[in-house]
């Protein structure tokens, strides 16, 4: 197994690697920037290299920095966490190039999944079922007006290099077609820096299903169920569960065979995700594929009992899966709720700060917090806005919930703002509880609705 692997990422995903190696005996080396000079990751870790200021670009980002940390140190692999540099494939053949192991599938396949018109392309090929639309990058308004004679309105301009939201938009009438194109474009070449775009039929109202799989290096390929990821607000999860409360036994058993049907045709290898959506007639279409670990991971190991994290790294020694799909047995269900340093009352305006008082109700069986902070930690204005992630697992989905409440009433963070009690607030929502809600429920009719319920609350006071 590998001696000694550098953590690549900060907060609670740098924090769970760490205690991954810790407990598979491997050293561990953390990189912090001078803003994170207090942070739990750098202080849990065997040992910590400073790689630059505050700044991501300059730092977390920095790949230069990253790699001489890991040289000097003598690392022999890097886990890249999630975020930061690891769906960057440029990073990844330069780990190579310098004879460490990147934790993550190869180059090729992190190119070939970042570019997301080529990866609905390859779909298509593996005969999974991807949304009507585009079958090439486009960058012209002519180019777009002929597809949209095809498929017709409404439909949604994606950015090839985008993902998770950014250069989209929604066109429901023709009036919006070419400035919102324009709009998309503008978005993408000051983001990537790329002007492709792709086009797909809107489909509306939708579940956001996501498959966990993992593959190792003889081209085993397994699934570890699914995930529903519907509750989003701006293209950021904010509650996440496992099962899906509103998938039959059918689609359930189709949608993991995809998604495994995908892997094995790219030649997929390590954690990644599928993710789908899924319409009002159970009918599920490819999105995206990621190529990290993601956030909402925990779930999946609740309900499997596996460790994504363990299993990640033994892969990238070259250690085959130490299980088959038939020995996994699904447990019950677990919920996962993000809190994030924010103020759900002025719009979710971040709130960094310094913790003084805290509390977190880690007891009790089925309930699990992962967290980088602690009483004194500072929560830097810098980087992302989730600051915890707490997990519960239940023998049914009722079990998870009411673990959820229990956990979130006793949780105090002080004096920082955070979406405690809009997530409270979230869990009596009607839709939520009898698990119909899409993605459209947080942004079209909750949040609204809560905002002005707070608002006319304040009024009274
Ligand atoms: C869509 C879609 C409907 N139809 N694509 C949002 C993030 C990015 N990964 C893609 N997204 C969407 N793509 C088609 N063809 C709706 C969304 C979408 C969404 C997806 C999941 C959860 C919340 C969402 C909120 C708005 C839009």
């Amino acid at each position: 197994m590998f001696q000694k692997i550098l953590v690549a990422n900060r907060g609670e995903i740098a924090v769970r690697i760490i205690r991954a190696c810790k407990e598979m005996n491997i050293k561990t080396v953390a990189v912090y920037s001078t803003a994170d000079e207090d942070a739990l990751h750098m202080q849990l870790a065997d040992e910590a290299v400073c790689i630059g200021p505050p700044k991501a670009t300059e730092s977390y980002l920095n790949i230069h920095n990253i790699l001489s940390a890991a040289v000097i140190t003598g690392a022999e692999a890097i886990h890249p966490g999630f975020g930061f540099l690891s769906e960057n494939s440029l990073f990844a053949a330069m780990c190579e190039e310098v004879n460490i192991t990147f934790i993550g599938p190869d180059k090729r396949v992190i190119e070939q999944m970042g570019n997301k018109s080529n990866a609905r392309l390859m779909m298509e090929k593996a005969n999974v079922p991807v949304i009507p639309g585009s079958s090439s990058p486009i960058t012209t308004v002519e180019e777009l007006e002929g597809i949209v004679a095809d498929i017709g309105l409404p439909v949604i301009i994606k950015a090839v290099a985008g993902g998770g939201g950014k250069g989209m938009r929604m066109i429901h009438d023709e009036s919006q077609l070419i400035p919102g194109f324009l709009q998309a474009q503008n978005e993408s070449k000051a983001a990537f820096d790329d002007n492709r775009m792709y086009v797909e039929k809107i489909i509306s109202p939708a579940k956001h299903i996501e498959v966990q799989l993992l593959a190792d290096k003889e081209g085993h390929v397994i699934h570890l169920g699914e995930r529903d990821c519907s509750m989003q607000r701006n293209h950021q999860k904010v509650l996440e569960e496992a099962p899906s409360p509103s998938l039959s036994f059918e689609t359930r058993q189709k949608i993991s065979e995809s998604a495994v049907k995908a892997a094995e045709f790219v030649g997929y290898e390590n954690a990644g995700t599928i993710e789908f959506l899924v319409d009002e007639e159970e009918n599920f279409f490819f999105m995206e594929m990621n190529t990290r670990i993601q956030v909402e991971h925990p779930i999946t190991e609740m309900i499997t009992s596996y460790d994504i994290i363990k299993e990640q790294i033994r892969i990238a020694y070259g250690l085959p899966l130490s299980f088959t799909q038939e020995e996994i047995e699904f447990k019950g269900h677990a919920i996962e709720c993000r809190i994030n340093a924010e103020n759900p009352q002025y719009n979710f305006a971040p709130s960094p700060g310094t913790i003084d008082l805290l509390n977190l109700p880690s007891g009790g069986l089925g309930l699990r917090i992962d967290t980088a902070m602690f009483a004194g930690s500072m929560i830097p204005p810098h980087y992302d806005s989730m600051i915890a992630k707490v997990i519960t697992h239940g023998k049914d989905r009722e079990e998870a919930i009411a673990k959820m409440r229990r956990a979130l009433d006793e949780m105090v963070i002080d004096p920082i703002q955070t979406n405690l009690s809009f997530h409270m607030d979230l869990l009596e929502d009607d839709e939520f509880l009898d698990g119909s809600y899409t993605t459209d429920t947080l942004s079209k009719r909750f949040i609204p609705n809560w905002t002005k319920l707070k608002e006319a609350d304040d009024e009274i006071i």
